[in-house]
This record gives C-alpha cells, structure tokens and sequence, in this order.
C-alpha cells in the first residue's frame, strides 16, 4: 500500500521507508519539486497538527496519507519546546534551535537535563473511516555538546536514556530501533493489520 507522507522533511521520509521495509506499506513525498504549499501548523497539540497535515494532503491527492508530527520536550523548560520544536528560533534552521537551545540550557546541571522526544501519526486511509492514530516517545536527555552528523533536527544534542552516544552518532538502523517515531509507527502497524 503507498501512503503519501505530508511532510517537507526529508529525515522523516527516509526514516519511515527505513521502519516499513517489509510491511508492505511505501510512502510517497507529497511533492517532489517542493511546489506545495503547507497549511499553517495552528495546532496545540502534536495530534492537531499530524491531523492537519494528514487531511491536507488526502484532500490534495484523494489517497491515502500520514501526517507526523513531533518535537521535544525538555524538562528543565517545564516542557518546551512542544509543537514550536521546528519553529523555536527566529531563523527556524536545525542549527540555529540547536543553539538556542543550548543557550537557554547553560546554566541548567547534567541531573536536570532530562527531556523526551515525542510523535504522533495521524493516518487517513479513506473518507469513510476514521483516521489510525498513534503516539510513541523516547526518554533522554540535553547534552551540553553538539556530536554527529546522522539523523537530523535536535539528534545532535539529544542522548537516550541508556546511551553514551548522542542521537546523531547512531547509524540509521540503530535509530530506527529505539526512536519515537519508530515506537509510534510500530502501534500504527499493529492498528493497520
Ligand atoms: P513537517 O512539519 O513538514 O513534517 P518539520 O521538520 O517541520 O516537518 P514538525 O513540525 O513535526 O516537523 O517539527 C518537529 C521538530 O522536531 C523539528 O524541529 C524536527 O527537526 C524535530 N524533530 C522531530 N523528530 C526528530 C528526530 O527524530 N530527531 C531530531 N529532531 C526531531
């Protein structure tokens, strides 16, 4: 079954072909020559703004279509940055909300640290029934350093629980094991078959 992905975000296509390797199941980009415009993310939650996304692209194309939508949550922020994760930083680049972040986590110690990357999938098979939605997370924490050059978004600078490395020293295969989007799409498959 091909699935469009609404998304604009490359790592995340890649990462879900990756996870549905013999599921069956093939996800499309929504546009290939980046000529779609997104509707505004207005939700304030993770679930709206998957929801907004699914439903903009099964009305652009009639088929069946997935929306992701994640961020972090750090607690030392008391819970930021939530659905604003992409848009922290005036120039919204993966590299300028790393450094904001990091600067707003200067003074905070290694024990308070701890944070937890979260998705929700939103996936619209068809008009008549209702959407598949599914959640997943993983516990870690902010580093105080910026290492590797794999993944994308803020996996230079996120640890997992458990882990010496930093997300973004992971090949993409180890990811895939332990990642929110990978526990959120495993639920997803278990609701599909
Ligand atoms: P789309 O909305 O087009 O899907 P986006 O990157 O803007 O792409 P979100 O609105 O869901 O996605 O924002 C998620 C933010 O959290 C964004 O800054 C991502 O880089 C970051 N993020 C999500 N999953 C991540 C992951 O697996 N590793 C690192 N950062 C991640």
């Amino acid at each position: 079954m091909k699935i469009i992905l609404a998304t604009q975000n490359s790592g995340k296509l890649k990462e879900f072909n990756a996870l549905a390797q013999g599921s069956g199941l093939e996800f499309i980009p929504i546009a290939r020559n980046g000529n779609v415009i997104f509707p505004e993310e207005t939700g304030k939650s993770f679930f709206e703004n998957a929801l907004i996304k699914a439903n903009y692209a099964f009305s652009l194309t009639g088929k069946a279509a997935m929306g992701d939508d994640s961020g972090l949550e750090v607690d030392a922020l008391r819970g930021k940055l939530g659905v604003h994760s992409s848009r922290f930083s005036k120039e919204s680049t993966d590299a300028s909300n790393i450094n904001k972040l990091l600067k707003e986590m200067e003074e905070v110690k290694e024990k308070n640290r701890t944070a937890r990357f979260k998705c929700c999938l939103v996936l619209i098979t068809n008009k008549n029934n209702p959407p598949l939605i599914a959640e997943g997370l993983l516990e870690g924490k902010i580093s105080k350093e910026i290492k590797g050059n794999m993944g994308f978004g803020y996996d230079p600078v996120f640890i997992p629980k458990g882990s010496s490395l930093h997300m973004a020293e992971l090949e993409n295969h180890q990811k895939n094991l332990i990642s929110h989007r990978a526990n959120a799409f495993k639920l997803l498959l278990n609701q599909l078959n």
